[in-house]
């Protein structure tokens, strides 16, 4: 696996940090590039206030030099806008203020309580500022780098949301790339923005009775080439790999590959896609029922994945919960939260893919440089085509 990444901070602390290793050297690559992801990934309706106060951009502290990567590894920093109001209650040493209220009434659906039971935190907060999906910032920055490196080799990724809660609008447009172009246009990533005031309705009024919602997004990747990802070993099966990514989201519950569950209620016939062959372009398909990957490997097709996201846990009219210190039968605590994100996890999911193919296409070209790495990928591509 040659990318490896690792993030760390806390929502509220003062900054997110990620190490992205693996990246080969002379890519070109800017930080405006990774701040435009970081302020899609801010956007849709819905959000909460927190949005309002940050605006996302990312530091360089390592790894590229002139405009171009090193081979090095690139470290990157987000500062948190917001650590200026949480200064106390966060501070990094001495003792607690008394303006330090512990949180004590888990949120049903948050990894307050189970966090709490493991890491033996009696103020709940200690694992919720670093279970939240602020992360996730992190996460679209080391992604816009991998997206970055995958364009070299014409390989695009987009998503769109399918449905917010019930509001489940039919989608015209079949061109995926389409659809993402139209989503960017729409406040909720629908691709038909004159749909936008359904979801909008929808929304307030699910704020006005102070619930949350989730919903289902699409993530797809044009110009993969077949042969990445393997069939001989658990663990390196391409639709494997993007499923644990997927499933590692914040708030993901299910996470489908083409057809998906459909596949099981359909003929053989009826699913797979058959295969045609034209001079000078090589094999193609009549059809991507199986998003692209066939026995853990991609065929050269889109590839086509959808994730669930469960509504999100803080509510403003909260659940039954128990206080972990008298036990009592409480309402669950509240935080300044979103009533949906699944906007943002779409962009989030772009990412993770992103990173996954990266890593994938690094691992079947090898190389340490974006000129030989070009080389082979280009006689990777005569190969498919002479095959
Ligand atoms: C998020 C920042 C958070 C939340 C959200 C995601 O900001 P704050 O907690 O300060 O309001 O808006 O986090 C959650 C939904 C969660 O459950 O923790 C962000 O940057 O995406």
């Amino acid at each position: 696996m040659p990318i490896r990444f690792l993030t760390a901070g806390e929502s509220h602390g003062k900054a997110l940090v990620c190490i992205l290793e693996g990246i080969p050297a002379n890519l070109e690559l800017s930080s405006e590039y990774i701040n435009r992801e970081l302020q899609r990934r801010q956007r849709g309706y819905g959000r909460g206030g927190r949005m309002k106060i940050e605006s996302d951009r990312v530091e360089f502290l390592s790894g590229l030099r002139f405009g171009k990567t090193l081979g090095s590894p690139i470290s990157m920093v987000i500062w948190n806008k917001d650590w200026e109001n949480w200064q106390e209650k966060m501070a990094y040493e001495g003792e607690p203020s008394e303006s330090v209220v512990p949180f004590v009434r888990p949120r049903p659906g948050h990894a307050d309580l189970a966090g709490g039971i493991k890491y033996n935190q009696r103020d709940l907060r200690n694992i919720l500022e670093r279970a939240s999906a602020r992360e996730t910032a992190s996460r679209v920055a080391v992604g816009a780098v991998c997206k970055r490196f995958l364009e070299e080799f014409g390989i695009k990724i987009g998503s769109y949301v399918l449905s917010i809660g019930k509001v489940k609008p039919p989608i015209e447009e079949q061109d995926l790339w389409r659809r993402h172009q139209l989503a960017e246009l729409s406040e909720v990533r629908f691709p038909d923005p004159t749909k936008d005031e359904e979801f909008i309705r929808a929304i307030d009024e699910a704020k006005e009775k102070g619930e949350s919602l989730g919903g289902v997004f699409e993530v797809f990747a044009l110009g993969v080439p077949p042969g990445l990802g393997s069939h001989i070993q658990w663990d390196k099966r391409i639709d494997g790999r993007i499923a644990q990514a997927m499933m590692s989201m914040q708030a993901i519950k299910g996470v489908e590959i083409g057809l998906g569950f459909e596949s099981g209620e359909r003929f053989g016939s009826e699913v797979h896609d058959e295969i045609g062959w034209s001079e000078g372009e090589g094999y193609f398909r009549y059809s991507n029922n199986l998003g692209g990957t066939e026995g853990g490997i991609t065929n050269g097709m889109p590839i086509v994945v959808r994730c669930v996201m469960k509504p999100i846990p803080t509510l403003t009219k909260p659940l039954r919960s128990v206080d972990i210190n008298t036990k009592e039968g409480v309402k669950a605590g509240k935080e300044r939260s979103d009533v949906v994100a699944v906007p943002a996890a779409s962009v989030v999911g772009e990412a993770m893919l992103a990173i996954v193919l990266a890593d994938a296409l690094l691992e079947k070209l090898g190389g340490d440089f974006m000129e030989e790495i070009k080389e082979r990928f280009e006689r990777y591509i005569q190969h498919v085509k002479n095959f």
